[in-house]
């Protein structure tokens, strides 16, 4: 440890040893300290008694609220400040060396004026509070596709949050050992003031600066910040893909197990796709959780791609959870779960728009405020309100979800939620085709992240908010990769969310049912299942797509299926601006396909080919 003249206290199971020994580990959390002034310095090592006694702390303090511990074993509720909710993309930056280097779609500052700027705001800012060091790794210990960072932070509840979501504490050091490539995080709540929030990003100094929130993406430093915004970063520049995607396995009756991951935008369906339960048609079919959120993935030796969840927990959205819709999250957020913005019920239960019951008469609203059923016009629980559970609480964790290796990718599935345009499914003609769809993708706004909710607007791969670089950089990564893929992956897009024009709902029954979907994706992907060649892509045939037993009319799914020449040509359109910001990033073969995509649409358009033409 470097001289430095703040009192030390460490953990009770590292006092045999120097807490920290990594000679680059110890100067910079020297440094950092110097910088943020705190009372004590606290280097968590992940143990059950650290937990036991910051839990005890933090209840102390009201971070956090016990629940009925008969109900829900180990769950706390925590209430952030109603200022400070979701991720602030507005107030989120690229901090490369040049604007370029960030691209149109990233807020951007120069490095030095970033840490200038934040670095006054740092300053002295943890006098008369606590500093934790966490460090953590990101993937399965010890997995050559893992990434170790070390978060510093004021906040005991992110202390808990990441012991959750990632492999925290000395095993994380451990793997670290005396090596300086590490993630280097700060994060400082600060006073929670919007007006001094800042998440800024070093991807060429792999930092992280984080000040002001204390929510969720922006300050569980492993999850958005390093797996994806860094992550994304080291992928280019190492030759692998770090995406906003679930992993799940598909296990066929005949015990046969499929691999597939899944780009949806934030609150569009990761989660639940991951955790899915086969309706009653599909007995013996199985889905298995690798990832809900986060895939890293590489070309494995055998030539495929291989992809691993860089975390070790679920930080999923509450409201729509129940029996009904996902009953293995029901399951998994049982117990050891940190509730943030629920609703609290009478006898210390948690409550959300879309549980299962009755609504509850009276209710404590996630602002603490007393909420009646009756007289309450306000939502009850916050649309981004979360949970943080443990993924080995999931009943149907895949057995290979810590396989060092990765699992092999067969199918890639891009989702946005669509109310029009974006047919059930669709698969893409070959490798270029699906980095055109991906590119493509546009999704409406969710309450995910502050401001308009409902707004269609452009989300690559899910990855708007996400990307590290220079999105168009990130394309030519992307089409660049199926030079190492042998076996490359065959990819669609779905859309669960398109509404009848008529009543405004949605026309496809979703979550188990989206099993018949899968079931056509995989068999494709296997090559052993038809389909019909259209101007867009490959889709089923009115055969090909299992509906028996589906309770809705045909009618309704002719109309989720069905693609429209007009609607896509206007899609297209927009497509066409989006592309065009990236100027000389944009690689010419997606502006090639999307031309090629509308050249099809008019030559068709001169022969009246019809929305019949669906199947
Ligand atoms: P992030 O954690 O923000 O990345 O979200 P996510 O992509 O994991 O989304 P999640 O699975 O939590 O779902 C978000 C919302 O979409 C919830 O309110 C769900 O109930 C709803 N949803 C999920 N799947 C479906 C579906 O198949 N159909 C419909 N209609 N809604 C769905
Ligand atoms: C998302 O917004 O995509 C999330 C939640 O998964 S957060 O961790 O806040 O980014
Ligand atoms: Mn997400």
């Amino acid at each position: 440890m470097s001289t430095q003249s703040h009192p030390i206290a460490v953990s009770s199971a590292a006092q045999e040893k120097p807490a920290i020994q990594n000679p680059h580990l110890s100067k910079w959390v020297a440094e950092m300290a110097d910088l943020c002034k705190p009372d004590k310095i606290v280097f968590c090592d992940g143990s059950e008694e650290e937990k036991k006694r910051l839990t005890d702390e933090a209840v102390e303090k009201g971070v956090l609220i016990p629940l009925n511990q008969q109900k829900l074993p180990g769950c706390y509720l925590h209430r952030s400040n109603p200022n400070d909710v979701a991720r602030v993309e507005q107030l989120t930056f690229i901090c490369t060396q040049t604007k370029e280097q960030a691209g149109p779609t990233n807020n951007w500052m120069a490095p030095n004026e970033a840490y200038a700027k934040l670095g006054k705001l740092f300053d002295g800012s943890m006098k008369g509070r606590t500093m934790y060091v966490v460090p953590y790794c990101m993937g399965p210990l010890n997995s050559p596709l893992s990434k170790v960072g070390v978060e510093i932070t004021d906040s005991i509840y992110v202390v808990l949050n990441m012991r959750i979501m990632a492999r925290m504490g000395r095993a994380a050091l451990d793997m670290l050992g005396n090596s300086n490539d590490f993630n280097r995080g700060l994060h400082c709540t600060l006073d929670c003031n919007p007006d001094r929030r800042f998440i800024c990003h070093f991807p060429q100094d792999n930092t992280i600066w984080s000040i002001g929130s204390g929510y969720g993406g922006n300050v569980l430093l492993g999850k958005k910040c390093l797996a994806l915004r860094i992550g994304s970063y080291l992928g280019k520049t190492e030759g692998w893909l770090a995406e906003h995607m679930l992993i799940m396995g598909v296990e066929s009756p005949e015990g046969e197990m499929t691999y597939v991951a899944a780009a949806f935008p934030s609150a569009c369906g990761k989660t639940n796709f991951a955790m899915m339960i086969p309706t009653e048609r599909f007995r013996g079919w199985k889905i298995w959780t690798v990832g809900d959120d986060i895939a890293w993935m590489r070309v494995g030796e055998d030539g495929r791609l291989r992809a691993i969840n860089p975390e070790f927990g679920y930080f999923g959205v509450a409201p729509g959870t129940s029996f009904k819709s996902n009953p293995n999250a029901m399951k998994t957020i049982a117990k050891d779960t940190i509730y943030t913005n629920v609703a609290l019920t009478k006898d210390g239960d948690v409550w959300w728009e879309g549980k299962d019951g009755e609504i509850p008469e009276e209710l404590t609203d996630w602002k603490g405020n007393h909420w009646t059923k009756k007289g309450s016009t306000e939502k009850a629980a916050h649309p981004n309100a979360r949970f943080t559970a443990p993924s080995k609480n999931n009943p149907v964790l895949s057995r290979f979800s810590e396989d060092p290796e990765g699992v092999p990718i067969s199918a890639i599935i891009f989702g946005g939620r669509r109310a029009t345009t974006i047919p059930l499914v669709i698969q893409a003609f070959n490798w270029t085709h699906g980095v055109f769809f991906g590119a493509s993708l546009g999704s409406e706004t969710t309450a995910a992240a502050t401001g308009q909710v409902g707004i269609v607007r452009r989300d690559p791969m899910a990855m708007l908010p996400f990307c590290g670089y220079n999105m168009g950089d990130y394309f030519a990564h992307w089409l660049e990769m199926q030079a190492e893929i042998t076996n490359a992956p065959k990819v669609f897009m779905v859309n669960w969310f398109r509404r009848n024009k008529e009543n405004g709902k949605f026309m496809w029954p979703g979550f188990g049912e989206n099993m018949r979907v899968l079931k056509w994706i995989v068999d494709r992907a296997r090559l052993r299942v038809g389909g019909q060649e259209t101007p867009f892509g490959w889709v089923p045939k009115a055969d090909d797509l299992d509906l028996s037993g589906l309770d809705i009319d045909s009618d309704l799914v002719d109309e989720a299926t069905a693609v429209d020449l007009d609607e896509w040509k206007a899609e297209l359109e927009s497509g066409k601006e989006f592309f065009a910001k990236f100027g000389e990033h944009l690689p010419e073969a997606l502006d090639l396909q999307r031309k090629m995509f509308l050249a099809r649409i008019d030559t068709l358009k001169k022969r009246k080919w019809g929305a019949h033409h669906h199947h």
